[in-house]
């Protein structure tokens, strides 16, 4: 009997040890590289004083997942496309979207996104198509990759994209009610807070923050939770479907966005698309916005363009991800 007891004591020793030593390596290892934990909670998603898209401003709940601290760079992608000969899309078509200054001299006179051309070779190795190596912007975020791209990166790395939900949360950093996600000072009256477009969209870029396009990710200040460029530099993919009424028919817990079906953009009704949220170095104060943390902004998920790149949360530790923290 006392052997007996003595067997199973041993046997609870060396489980305890196994379990502390796992506890232990986890710990000393730290949180996932350049992953943010966020406890998640309530807080009034959207805002009644924006864009018509943006209202109602409602209550949403979303659980605690884990963020990326920065867009996703060119480097980190070169590695993904590395280990896995990923190709994007782009790059199968052989021509992607960039942005050109368009001749004209306001807003008013010129046609609505005449400034997208489709080059021949822009690719995220590219993202002009002017053949450029992507060595000087290694930091930089990854564009000209679409939603299929984006997610490929993510799952490779045993994270998902952010929800809209999960976005906007991440973004205010805590600030209900709040225009952007360093609170509610005008974007003009402060030190540059963030990569956006000075001067008059889409013909004249001012660039008093110092980057005319994208800049290396963390050039800006992070928001309350840590977040580098959650809002500017570039628009970042996110789950949802968009649908312009969205707030008005989702609940109120993680919710995810309407069905493929049932996605809406107005300007084309015929093309379901994605959410894309943060805004661009291509968003100015007299067009978009976007760095306003309630903008929206429908994007087809099958185009790719020189403005939008993507980063990737995850809701708990997946082996993929606990690899990576051991690596
Ligand atoms: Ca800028
Ligand atoms: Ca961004």
């Amino acid at each position: 009997m006392l052997r007996k007891s003595h067997y199973l004591l041993g046997t609870v020793f060396i489980l305890v040890l196994v379990i502390v030593d796992g506890f232990i390596i986890v710990e000393e290892k730290g949180d996932p590289k350049n992953m943010v934990w966020l406890d998640g909670g309530s807080f009034i998603m959207g805002s009644d004083h924006g864009l018509p898209d943006e209202a109602p401003a409602h209550p949403v709940n979303v659980s605690g997942f884990w963020i990326d601290k920065y867009e996703v760079t060119n480097a980190q992608y070169e590695s993904f496309v590395t280990a896995t000969s990923y190709v994007t899309s782009a790059e199968q078509y052989g021509d992607s979207l960039v942005f050109h200054t368009p001749e004209g001299r306001s807003l008013r006179e010129i046609a609505p996104m005449s400034w997208w051309r489709l080059v021949r070779d822009a690719s995220w190795r590219s993202p002009e198509g002017t053949g450029e190596t992507l060595l000087s912007q290694a930091e930089h975020p990854v564009v000209q990759v679409n939603y299929a791209d984006a997610l490929a990166y993510c799952d490779w790395q045993g994270k998902t994209l952010p929800t809209e939900a999960q976005y906007e949360f991440a973004a205010r950093g805590g600030r209900d009610r709040q225009i952007y996600s360093w609170g509610n000072q005008p974007i003009h009256h402060i030190e540059p807070v963030t990569n956006y477009w000075q001067g008059e969209f889409p013909v004249r870029n001012e660039n008093t923050d110092g980057h005319h396009q994208s800049a290396p990710v963390g050039s800006y200040p992070a928001n309350d939770y840590g977040l580098y460029d959650i809002t500017g530099n570039v628009w970042e993919w996110v789950s949802d479907w968009y649908h312009p009424n969205a707030y008005s028919v989702l609940g109120s817990r993680n919710p995810k966005g309407v069905k493929r079906e049932e996605s809406l953009d107005p300007a084309e009704p015929d093309l379901p698309k994605r959410s894309i949220r943060g805004g661009s170095f291509l968003c100015s104060e007299n067009y978009c916005q976007g760095f306003r943390v309630s903008a929206r902004m429908p994007a087809d998920p099958e185009s790719a363009t020189n403005h939008i790149g993507f980063r990737c949360v995850a809701p708990k530790r997946s082996n993929r991800l606990t690899a990576l923290w051991l690596d």
